[in-house]
């Protein structure tokens, strides 16, 4: 099914950092968050580095949209946790964390050209794997209620039951002709057994599709490669991701990776892979540098820009890969770092820092969408109340608490968004 008569389009809603931005190692399995453990972090230099990449978007696709940081510390999880200062530092950094950034983590999205009843299909991610991601959906949910509230063009789902993990649209790819037109949606699951958690369950992947109201003939399910969950891959966005025909994928990003190819040929004959071998790039470098964590754009001349993390210039093999590419005429015509070293080191590149909508922008709630004068707002509120810089043993300090939850109210305020306060 095509929309017609509405500027569908896809929006990137990018999760602005919040104030209690922190190092605390809590992610088994995502090395750079287990390397920068006990780091100070610079939650106004991140949440900067942000509204930089909001508005580089915003310039070349002329639509962006953001979702709020979540109230943080948590009291809830703090009470439910029993906190009183004896316990683990993991413990209450789970409930300082300000992992909702990630946005690709945030729900897995189903457009309505997908779906049978014509809607936009939305489910949070349960997140159950890390206790500090399993608090966000309630909360996230009642961000995705306000933003897409409309019933006629949404529909927002509970998260899948607790027993499934299930980690978004991380480890979720839709391939189409154009995003007005019914697309493929691919989800891309793991087997547990392996050194790391495989924080995506199948039947999550697959219990999402059946509520989404998806084609099966246009749905397909493949497995994660173990080995790239082992070597860091936590989610399938870190060695893959999709726009429109294309696939960008890492040699060794699927157990069977000329059987994924061939799954998705069927449902999808269009498909154009552009694959990494491993021998112009490991699965490490790709993991180190986060080359695949990328945002693959459309842009409005109808060619793709690939929008790659900076540490990505700075490896010779990636670089180097980049340049052949570039030097060749595949779909990607243009390959542009952007500076997100804050979120790097908690294991969050471009692609994580957003969530992919395609919808008529007039159907969402305005608030939600980014203006320049709005982004001047954002980063002047950022400026002037998110904290410097956190030491690990900072957290859980009353005043920083006073000041993380100040600092996000104030941000609410100026949006004309206190209702989630
Ligand atoms: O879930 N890091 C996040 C990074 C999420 C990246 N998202 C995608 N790949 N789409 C995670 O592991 C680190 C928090 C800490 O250690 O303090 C963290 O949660």
């Amino acid at each position: 099914m095509k929309q017609s008569g509405t500027s569908f389009t896809e929006i990137n809603f990018d999760g602005i950092v919040g104030p209690s931005h922190n190092y605390a190692g809590l992610s088994l399995g995502n090395i750079a968050s287990a390397s920068h453990a006990g780091d100070p972090s610079y939650p106004r230099a991140a949440a900067l580095q942000g509204v930089e990449k909001m508005r580089g978007n915003l310039a070349r696709l002329g639509v962006q949209g953001f979702l709020l940081p979540l109230p943080r510390p948590n009291r809830a999880l703090s009470q439910a946790l029993a906190l009183d200062g004896s316990e683990p530092a993991q413990l209450r950094a789970a409930a300082w964390s300000a992992s909702s950034m990630w946005t690709a983590n945030a729900a897995t999205v189903s457009p309505a050209p997908d779906t049978a009843d014509g809607r936009c299909h939305l489910t949070p991610a349960n997140l159950v794997t890390m206790l500090h991601r399993a608090q966000e959906w309630p909360d996230t949910q009642a961000q995705l209620r306000i933003a897409f509230g409309d019933e006629r063009h949404f529909a927002i789902h509970d998260a899948v039951p607790a027993t499934f993990g299930d980690e978004g649209a991380a480890n979720h790819m839709r391939l189409c002709e154009s995003h007005d037109q019914q697309g493929v949606e691919v989800f891309v699951y793991g087997r547990p057994g392996g050194r790391f958690p495989a924080r995506q369950h199948e039947q999550a992947s697959r219990l999402v599709a059946r509520a989404h109201g998806l084609d099966p003939a246009r749905t397909v399910f493949i497995e994660q490669n173990p080995e790239a969950i082992a070597a860091g891959a936590f989610h399938n966005d870190v060695v893959a991701v999709a726009n429109g025909r294309v696939l960008f994928t890492h040699a060794e990003a699927f157990a069977d990776q000329q059987g994924a190819y061939d799954a998705i040929r069927a449902a999808f004959p269009a498909l154009e892979v552009v694959e990494v071998p491993s021998s112009a790039v490991s699965l490490a470098e790709a993991i180190r540098t986060y080359l695949f964590n990328a945002q693959l754009l459309t842009l409005p001349d109808g060619t793709m820009a690939l929008i790659v993390p900076e540490e990505c210039r700075e490896s010779p093999s990636v670089w180097a890969w980049v340049e052949g590419m570039l030097a060749g005429n595949g779909p990607i015509r243009q390959v542009i770092p952007v500076d997100v070293r804050q979120s790097m080191a908690n294991g969050g590149g471009p692609a994580c820092l957003r969530l992919r909508v395609a919808c008529d922008p007039a159907t969402v709630d305005p608030r939600f969408l980014l203006t320049e004068a709005k982004a001047d707002l954002i980063a002047q509120t950022i400026a002037a109340h998110w904290p410097e810089q956190i030491d690990p043993s900072d957290i859980g300090a009353p005043h920083l608490a006073d000041t993380v939850i100040a600092a996000r109210l104030a941000l609410l305020d100026v949006l004309g968004l206190s209702e989630l306060g």
